[in-house]
């Protein structure tokens, strides 16, 4: 009886922490890039404020990544003022 509880006990730590590793691996965590390039490895299309809309001359850039919290981190990597950072095809 008690050497059940104990592996359970032992076993919850366990299980918790898999599920936080797992969400993790899904969402990378908000953070400033050094650059467009690193930004771009984690977002390819880029990172913007949610209804952003690109005014690049051609075909508007709509897939990037909608996220405020990842955006006002990352606003140096946003040169034409758009409201997105790295937006790329
Ligand atoms: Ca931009």
């Amino acid at each position: 009886m008690t050497r059940t509880l104990t592996i359970l006990a032992a076993g919850l730590p366990l299980t918790f922490g898999m599920v936080m590793m797992a969400s993790s691996a899904e969402a990378a965590p908000a953070k400033t890039y050094a650059n467009c390039t690193k930004l771009n490895k984690v977002y390819p299309h880029g990172v913007g404020k949610p209804g952003a809309k690109d005014k690049t001359s051609g075909t508007p850039v709509r897939n990037f990544k909608a996220n405020k919290k990842i955006y006002q981190l990352n606003t140096k990597s946003d040169r034409d003022k758009d409201g997105i950072a790295c937006e790329k095809k």
